[in-house]
């Protein structure tokens, strides 16, 4: 019987040579894909030890390290469902996920191991282990009493192999589930689209909590057995010096922008690059000619969501038309994609409304959350994205705009109403409009805009310092302006886009 566990795909695609090296940090410090079987064997091991069975959820908060990729792989040989969680999370926050995704194992970084401890506690964790940056920690000491187990668990295609969380427009974060062939099928795609050959070298900046990071730019590596530059984070002078021993890059806007804004990077330092892709956030227009500009490459743009791993590229090969500014390409192989009114009705061609999928890569539903998973899709399959994009004649989109109330900031989300729900709490405070404004190096910044309550002394120091244990650093308020009303429109819906107006040049 085959498995459509996902690890078994992507281990039958492990080089041969089980020396290969899979993952150099700048340190010099290497991980092989022999290292990579065995390492995540023994981690399997540790977690059936620990009671880990199919279907257990095992939430994992940690810095980049190549001992937090064997865990994800472990998880997956196990049949576990991973969690992974952004590290500027705050304790708060995490109590949160802990609670709704009801873990048997949490891992997380050493320093906040007696901080989690009781959160483990209140929701009934049966295990808490450490991992920290340099792959020390209770997980890795755990490793010496174990066996490489070489078990890969049976799977269906559609048991979930990970849920990741994303913020909604109202309440709280949900947990996308995502199954063994959501990933797979995307993987696979993706793969064979981007032109992989044998000798690529994959530049890894990205965080690897998101889907970006850890399935877009890693599960293409172990398709094609690749060696991975693997960068704690994104640093400018490393990724310069990394630029010319690698073949291929993913990032967000914010990276393209700050190579740009560096006069080193040039022609020749990424003569040895094959391929260049974005997203996470829009591009902009200028950011993808002054890239054409300095390095004769076109920057490859493509678009995705939590929900749905990638769901358009621009063409790869220049056959299949050409990478347009301002256009996210055409759906991937298997992706059904259709522009349509807030009713569902399909649009004609060229008329901007929201964008709908369907394929193999779309995920069952968000975690425990049958009510909203029934919201966001359509009775005939397609998912309602919330973005709002035009089509082509030929089928090209262009997402114009978000019907839903999101900010990205540097490729991560942040959703106003969690942070007006903060900010409207803080004492003193009346309401409270929080909107994303054009940021040079972030795409968007986070800014508050406060209705504060007469005669009370609110500044905006207190609202940031009140914020501070309670939301992710990133999702803070770069600035916060007080004004005696919110504007609102004749249905009392405050006017976001009249604010956005008012501060738009703010950040330069
Ligand atoms: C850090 N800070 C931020 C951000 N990152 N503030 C707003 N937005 C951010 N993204 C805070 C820091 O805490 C710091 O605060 C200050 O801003 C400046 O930090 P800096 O050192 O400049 O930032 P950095 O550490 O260099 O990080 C910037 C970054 C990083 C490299 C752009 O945020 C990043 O790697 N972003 C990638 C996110 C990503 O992978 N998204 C994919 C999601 P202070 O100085 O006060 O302490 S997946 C997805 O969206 C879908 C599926 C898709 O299509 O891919
Ligand atoms: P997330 O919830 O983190 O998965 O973010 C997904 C959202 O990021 C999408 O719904 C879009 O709004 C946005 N996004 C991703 N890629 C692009 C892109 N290339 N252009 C514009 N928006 C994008």
């Amino acid at each position: 019987m085959s498995n459509a566990n996902l690890y078994a795909l992507l281990a039958s695609k492990f080089p041969a040579d089980e020396k290969a090296v899979f993952l150099e940090s700048p340190d010099g410090k290497v991980m092989r894909y022999g290292d990579l079987a065995s390492g995540s064997g023994r981690m399997a091991d540790l977690l059936r030890a620990s009671g880990v069975e199919p279907g257990d959820r095992v939430v994992v908060q940690v810095e980049k390290s190549a001992e937090a990729v064997a865990l994800y792989l472990a998880c997956l040989r196990v049949g576990a469902i991973y969690i992974p969680l952004n590290t500027a999370y705050t304790s708060a926050e995490l109590d949160y996920f802990v609670g709704d995704a009801k873990p048997r194992v949490l891992v997380c970084a050493s320093h906040v191991l007696n901080e989690l401890q009781g959160i483990a506690e209140t929701h009934g964790v049966a295990r808490v282990l450490s991992l920290g940056a340099d792959g020390t920690g209770s997980l890795m000491s755990a490793l010496v009493d174990t066996v490489v187990d070489d078990n890969v668990a049976q799977c269906a295609g559609s048991d979930i192999a990970a849920i990741l969380y994303t913020s909604g427009t109202t309440g709280r974060s949900k947990g996308a589930m995502l199954s063994h062939d959501n990933l797979a099928s995307n993987a696979v795609a993706l793969h064979k689209m981007w032109g992989f050959v044998p000798g690529d070298v994959l530049l890894h900046a990205l965080p690897i909590y998101h889907v970006h990071g850890l399935f877009v730019a890693l599960h293409c590596a172990l398709l094609n057995g690749s060696k991975v530059w693997f960068l704690p984070k994104f640093d400018i002078e490393t990724v310069l010096a990394l630029l010319p021993k690698s073949t291929v890059m993913m990032g967000v806007p914010t990276f393209y922008v700050r190579l740009l804004g560096d006069q080193r990077f040039d022609r020749s330092l990424s003569e040895h690059m094959r391929l260049f892709v974005a997203g996470s956030a829009p591009l902009l227009a200028e950011t993808f000619s002054e890239f054409e500009d300095r390095t004769g490459q076109r920057i490859l743009e493509r678009y995705g969501m939590t929900e749905a791993g990638m769901i358009t590229s621009n063409p790869y090969n220049s056959d299949n038309g050409a990478r347009i500014a301002g256009s996210v390409g055409y759906p991937l192989h298997g992706v059904e994609a259709r522009v349509c009114d807030d009713g569902g009705v399909e649009l004609p061609r060229g008329e901007p409304g929201t964008l709908e999928i369907k394929g193999p890569n779309v995920f069952s539903g968000y975690w425990q959350n049958p009510e909203k998973t029934a919201l966001e899709f359509r009775d005939d399959g397609f998912f309602i994205t919330g973005d709002v994009s035009k089509m082509d004649e030929d089928g090209r989109i262009s997402i114009v705009g978000r019907a839903k109330d999101l900010i990205i900031s540097g490729g991560f989300n942040v959703y106003p109403k969690e942070i007006e729900t903060e900010i409207d709490e803080i004492e003193g405070v009346v309401e409270s409009a929080v909107i994303g404004i054009a940021h040079p190096d972030f795409g968007e910044g986070v800014v508050a805009v406060v209705v504060k309550q007469a005669g009370v002394m609110v500044e905006a120091a207190d609202i940031i310092a009140a914020l501070k244990g309670r939301l992710a650093k990133f999702k803070q308020p770069k600035k916060v302006f007080f004004v005696d009303n919110l504007p609102r429109n004749t249905m009392g819906k405050v006017q976001k886009k009249a604010l956005r107006e008012e501060y738009a040049g703010l950040f330069g």
